[in-house]
């Protein structure tokens, strides 16, 4: 028997329909209205209730100047308390938006007026703090685009798409429900069966034959990373989630973690029709279409596409990197797993095996963690469905074949296990290696000017070892130094990093903003199930 869950209000009759993203050119000085409500959304054939910012999904695309500040007055008509977190920029502590930490919760009815700084050129974007793994997968989130005070500061194109990718888990023609009190999927996060862009199951966008199409992607799932391609088109890397990359590269794909960004430029050579696809192992999916016009363009901006710049900035950062390479960490963050047994047997239940989630084939009488992928084994019984314990047929999603090539979960290949596991069961930790903290604990004390080498090591010895992306607020930014001992190819000034499974990634952490400021996983449940801290940046050097 299954308790009763107390969900959020589903039904979309009576609300507005949820409109496109606006592009909002703000300058520095104007003030932004951002209001939180529920808005009705077509889904293919079905109609959702879904949240969004200013009534669409997502909110609208903000495009600002470096070194420029807006007012952003945020009113809340939204299910629950909420914060705005400006993702990725380095502004002053007290907006970035972290529930009683930074600011009190913004209560359904009340207000709260952030003042918002731009200094690093790149693609940001905002979405809120509290229950992201329901308030975020609803829709609320939204880009910013800053553009560079040096106007060569990128190459040319000829059109920009600012793109969000995401996916929402649909069952039924409706949207699978979530507890007001509880976190559920918290193993692995929600992982959707619909693929959304910019809100849009079948998003179709136009361009002309001959031209430069960036595309300014950003990841806003829940937990699902993507592997972005654009099938029978030449594509680019030009920049990362804080502005541009070391150098540029022709590439086949893009890996995008949950919030991190990735900025594409797209020759588009011939008329017809372009995709934009999701790889993971085995399989195309296809996210978006581009309608390519045959009246061609002669393009400047196509004629340069062959160039492969270099960003002097990080040419410099370059540099200096052989010491910080060599140099022993500052800190050692490992991230791992506590999973209860969801299907924990009350006494004489009968004889129990023990069986992988992802493996169900991998069975064994003693409690022990599978040989193939390090997890936890949990119990299974003969009668499972009488005592709510795995059931051998459910567990495996077995069409999509195992996920978890490269250290990526790509898919959800426990399904029934992962829906029953909750932030009571599953304990996603930080632990500090330097100094034998657990995350709540951690108690890193850093100042503005600080240069920090952090080692993350995603430990196999968890009880559900997968990828996490490491997220760091605006209290600095950092390089990725390099990932199992080999030195990172292509710098990028980062706030979020992917470390797979079993894998050790150094980052050099630049200190620049005081104050109190999270690291957390950036996939939702993670982040609910335990998988934060908070540490202090003194203004003064040596005050720490
Ligand atoms: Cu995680």
């Amino acid at each position: 028997m299954r308790e009763h869950i107390e969900t959020f209000p589903t039904d979309p009759s009576g609300l507005a329909e949820a409109g496109r993203p606006q592009l909002l050119e703000l300058a520095s000085g104007d003030t932004l209205k951002l209001n939180i409500g529920p808005v009705a959304k077509r889904l293919g054939d079905t109609t959702v209730r879904m949240l969004g910012y200013n009534g669409s999904v997502p909110g609208p695309t903000l495009k600002v100047a470096q070194g420029s500040e807006i007012i952003v007055h945020v009113t809340n008509q939204g299910d629950l308390d909420t914060t705005v977190h400006w993702h990725g920029l380095r502004l002053e502590n007290r907006y970035d938006g972290v529930p009683h930490e930074t600011q009190a919760p913004i209560p359904v009815g009340g207000s709260f007026t952030y003042r918002v700084q731009f200094p690093d050129a790149g693609l940001y974007w905002y979405h809120p703090h509290i229950r992201e793994d329901y308030t975020q997968e609803l829709g609320l989130y939204g880009n910013l685009v800053v553009v560079p005070s040096d106007p060569d500061y990128w190459p040319p194109a000829d059109r920009e798409l600012v793109l969000t990718v995401d996916d929402l888990l649909l069952e039924g023609g409706r949207i699978a429900p979530f507890s007001r009190t509880e976190t559920s999927y918290a193993a692995m996060g929600r992982f959707g069966n619909v693929f959304l862009v910019s809100g849009e199951p079948e998003l179709r966008l136009a361009a002309r034959a001959g031209e430069v199409v960036r595309l300014w992607l950003t990841n806003t799932a829940n937990t699902r990373v993507f592997n972005l391609a654009v099938a029978g088109a030449r594509m680019k890397l030009v920049g990362g989630d804080s502005g541009r990359v070391e150098r540029q590269e022709l590439v086949e794909s893009v890996v995008v973690a949950p919030s991190e960004r990735a900025v594409v430029d797209v020759l588009v050579e011939r008329p017809g029709e372009l995709h934009l696809e999701h790889h993971p192992p085995g399989r195309v999916d296809r996210l978006a279409s581009v309608a390519v016009a045959a009246d061609r363009v002669a393009s400047p901006a196509a004629a340069e596409f062959q160039v492969l710049r270099r960003a002097p900035e990080l040419a410099a950062e370059r540099e200096g990197l052989d010491r910080w390479l060599a140099a022993a960490p500052d800190k050692v963050l490992a991230l791992v797993a506590q999973l209860d047994d969801p299907a924990a047997l009350p006494a004489g239940a009968g004889p129990v095996t023990y069986a992988c989630p992802m493996h169900p084939e991998v069975t064994s009488d003693q409690p022990g963690r599978c040989p193939r992928c390090g997890m936890k084994l949990l119990a299974v019984t003969s009668d499972a469905h009488d005592h709510g314990a795995m059931d051998h047929e459910a567990m495996g999603h077995g069409a999509m074949g195992h996920g978890g090539a490269d250290g990526i979960e790509w898919e959800d290949d426990m399904v029934e296990v992962n829906r029953q596991t909750t932030t009571a069961t599953t304990h996603w930790r930080f632990l500090d290696r330097t100094s034998g903290a657990d995350s709540p604990a951690i108690d890193w004390r850093f100042s503005v000017g600080d240069r920090v080498k952090l080692r993350l090591v995603n430990e196999m010895s968890s009880d559900h070892p997968m990828h996490h992306p490491f997220h760091l607020h605006g209290a600095g930014r950092f390089l990725v130094l390099a990932r199992d001992g080999v030195t990172e190819p292509n710098l990028v000034w980062k706030d979020t990093v992917l470390v797979r499974t079993g894998q050790v990634v150094d980052i050099l952490f630049d200190v620049s903003n005081p104050g109190l400021w999270m690291a957390h996983c950036h996939i939702a449940e993670h982040m609910q199930s335990g998988m934060m801290f908070s540490f202090n940046v003194a203004r003064d050097p040596g005050a720490a």
